[in-house]
């Protein structure tokens, strides 16, 4: 059915101006718009309010700062190959300071970030990249004569929010790792307040967009879970919405890399995948540049929980991963379903949805349900095809 409040936005010059700007089509840009909606988990019609807020509201300034880690959040964000998502991230705030991407440099750069601080008082978005060292008075990681310590303080306090993007500054990520000589720690744990983190190293450029235009659409950041993390994300296990879930479910493994398992796409449970605890929304978002729709796991590489403090840099990769939800999954199809009883995929999806699941959960779970139900065709089909040959032995 198309979408009534995407076609009364036909005539919106604003709409034409913010594709042109992006150097887009204007159905592109929609198409992106109702892409982060989804992304959001947001209900149906959506979608327009968040193409008016890009296209309309005046753009948030950010100050960037990056700290202990390998640049490769702003990579990732601003990746050079997909142009489209970095016009957009550029487009929807006003990037006034940011180390690796300015073209000035010491104490210009630095008069840069103060005048952004002065001019934005109490509204700029203050955006982390990096854990912070804190051992021997924060000695280990020092921009324009001030640790990262006293940067972060500074430039937190006058902030109208503060977002600890990738695990290196939502929980001391990979620089954290034991035995953690410089003291790495985390955004929350130095300001002593809770903060909107962003974890995964790095962290999917969409999950940082999406709580942008949240913002931007609603005036207000993003629901988060205890740790920080927006629930629009990280409030389901990859586990959960998996590709290779029907296989883990029948049991189905890759045994070793390039053996038959792994050719045929079975589950990487026992190489090590931490999709089991590790809470993301890689699995029905995607996420990787080795092409279209594919994921870590895709890929045939176990999950390593890059987003999990606990999990990811401090488990080996090949230990197995503590299986955080043995419950079934409420999406998953009974094998009989009686009539009049228990949900239907349809309502699954529409639940799925009212409870803010990662939209696309609904289009993993007909696709795990596909798989399911030819995984129990081709073991009847083998249990028959047994019995057959035994019968004709006999
Ligand atoms: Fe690197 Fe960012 Fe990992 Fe850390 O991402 S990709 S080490 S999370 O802070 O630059
Ligand atoms: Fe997917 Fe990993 Fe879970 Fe297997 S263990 S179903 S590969 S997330
Ligand atoms: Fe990280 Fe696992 Fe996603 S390694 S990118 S959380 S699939």
């Amino acid at each position: 059915m198309a979408n009534q409040n995407l076609i009364s936005l036909e005539h919106d010059e604003s709409i034409d101006a913010a594709a042109t700007r992006l150097c887009i089509s204007r159905r592109e840009f929609l198409q992106l718009c109702a892409a982060m909606a989804t992304t959001l988990g947001l209900p149906q019609g959506a979608d327009a309010a968040v193409a008016e807020a890009v296209a309309t509201k005046k753009r948030p300034s950010v100050i960037w700062l990056h700290f202990q880690e390998c640049t490769g959040c702003t990579e990732s964000i601003l990746r050079a190959e997909h142009p489209t998502l970095e016009n957009l991230i550029l487009d929807v705030i006003s990037l006034d300071y940011h180390e690796t991407l300015f073209a000035a440099a010491g104490h210009q750069v630095e008069a840069a970030r103060k005048q952004a601080m002065k001019d934005h008082k109490g509204e700029y978005i203050l955006v982390v990249e990096g854990a912070i060292p804190t051992k021997d008075g924060g000695v280990y990681c020092k921009i324009g004569g001030k640790t990262a310590i006293e940067l972060l303080h500074e430039c937190a306090a006058d902030a109208a929010a503060v977002i600890a993007i990738g695990s290196c500054s939502s929980w001391g990520g990979m620089p954290s790792t034991g035995p953690n000589p410089t003291g790495a720690s985390s955004v929350g744990q130095v300001l002593k307040k809770p903060v909107v983190t962003i974890p995964g190293c790095p962290p999917n450029p969409y999950n940082f967009l999406s709580t942008v235009v949240h913002l931007l659409t609603f005036g207000k950041l993003p629901a988060v879970d205890h740790l920080g993390r927006p629930k629009f994300a990280y409030s389901t296990l990859i586990h959960e919405n998996c590709e290779r879930r029907a296989h883990f479910d029948a049991g189905r493994f890759a045994m070793e890399f390039g053996d038959e398992g792994h050719r045929k796409g079975h589950c990487l449970y026992k190489l090590g995948c931490k999709g089991p605890e590790t809470y993301a929304n890689c699995s029905v978002i995607m996420f990787g540049d080795a092409g279209a729709g594919t994921w870590p796991v895709a890929c045939g590489h176990p999950c390593i929980g890059c987003t999990e403090q606990g999990v990811g840099f401090e488990k080996p990769i090949h230990a197995m991963a503590k299986m955080k939800n043995i419950e079934p999954s409420v999406f998953l199809p009974r094998i009989v379903e009686e009539k009049g009883v228990g949900a239907t995929l349809g309502s699954a999806a529409v639940l799925a949805a009212v409870a803010g699941a990662a939209a696309g959960a609904g289009a993993m779970v007909a696709k795990n349900l596909g798989l399911s139900h030819q995984a129990e065709e081709l073991e009847r089909a083998k249990k028959e095809g047994q019995k057959a040959s035994e019968s004709t032995e006999v």
